[in-house]
């Protein structure tokens, strides 16, 4: 039986590249390159199915060109904002993505921009790589306390609950927000705030663990920072989107705001500018999911919904 034909469009994991070439007729992208949309239709001609990553705008308009032959659209990514599902469902598309895989790393780096956002990870390793660290003092670089504070996580899905274990290892006290209050045994003695808005002024610090979409768009802004406790700290692992960066800034500029971990920003890689100046934040280039292991899963993952659509069988993740 001929291989199915794939166009992977971005490089993937040297593993994940070598079970593509077992089992696809696949185009990849060995100079991992972004391709263009006009690129991504000439080369899905004839092509069974596409293997994406929240790199590519699959957009109605992407989804209205697309050769008849491709049948399922895989994303290398749990979140998929980047795809028009709506536009998918019209055509009869199949989309999957990768869950579960990469909860715990992502779930770690959040503890990482807690920790590094509390204690001044940047500007410490700044003083000491740039020898300005001239001597220990009791006042030098005092960070905030993190160890038995109030923890407020707005989207308690699989990420969201992971970052709650970790944090009750920290004995914080876990609250949290999300469309549905989750029953006990996943709840783990959290405090569920049915409006989200009640969240925030029980947050030392507040981690945003919810998908984008457009309710979500610019969640944390002026008006939702001012009633966080003073000195409070805000971490995002979800989406860039899900900030006002402005109303961000300008918080941590004033003081209200302690300081901030960051892994994703809207227009990433493009980042807001002011952040890059402030002492008080915690940057990272979207590393959630970066590790050998989780990568190699959610390459193996996407493959897996691959292989059982085109073996017949119902997606294992499918999102629409
Ligand atoms: C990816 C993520 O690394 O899966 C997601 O939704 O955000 C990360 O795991 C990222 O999307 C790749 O750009």
């Amino acid at each position: 039986m001929a291989k199915p034909k794939l166009l992977v469009t971005r490089r993937l994991p040297p593993a994940v590249t070598d079970r593509v070439n077992a089992t696809y007729d696949a185009v990849t992208n060995a100079d991992d390159h972004i391709m263009s949309a006009d690129e991504v239709i000439e080369k899905a001609q004839g092509k069974d199915a596409l293997l994406v990553t929240p790199a590519d705008k699959v957009n109605a308009a992407l989804i209205e060109r697309l050769p008849a032959s491709v049948r399922m659209i895989a994303t290398f990514s749990v979140g998929y904002e980047h795809i028009d599902l709506e536009a998918c469902k019209k055509r009869g598309t199949p989309v999957s993505n990768t869950p579960d895989v990469l909860t715990d790393a992502t779930a770690d780096i959040t503890l990482l921009l807690m920790l590094g956002a509390a204690r001044r990870a940047y500007e410490g390793e700044r003083a000491v790589r740039e020898a300005a660290w001239k001597s220990w003092s009791t006042t030098y670089m005092l960070g905030v306390h993190m160890t038995g504070k109030r923890l407020g996580i707005f989207g308690m899905g699989r990420i969201g609950q992971a970052v709650a274990k970790r944090a009750r290892a920290f004995d914080m006290e876990v609250h949290y927000s999300n469309r549905n209050r989750l029953p006990a045994d996943l709840e783990q003695g959290a405090t569920f705030h049915a409006n989200p808005e009640d969240l925030l002024g029980v947050s030392d610090f507040f981690s945003i663990n919810a998908p984008a979409s457009p309710e979500t768009f610019h969640w944390l802004n002026a008006a939702r920072i001012a009633k966080l406790p003073d000195n409070a700290i805000v971490i995002n692992t979800a989406r860039g989107t899900l900030v006002d960066d402005a109303a961000l800034i300008a918080a941590l500029k004033s003081g209200k705001l302690f300081s901030a971990g960051l892994d994703v920003f809207e227009n990433e890689p493009n980042l807001n500018p002011a952040y890059r100046e402030l002492q008080n934040v915690f940057l990272l280039p979207h590393l959630g999911s970066a590790t050998v292991d989780t990568r190699n899963a959610m390459g193996f993952k996407a493959l897996d919904n691959l292989d059982a659509f085109f073996a017949g069988k119902p997606l294992l993740d499918r999102v629409v």
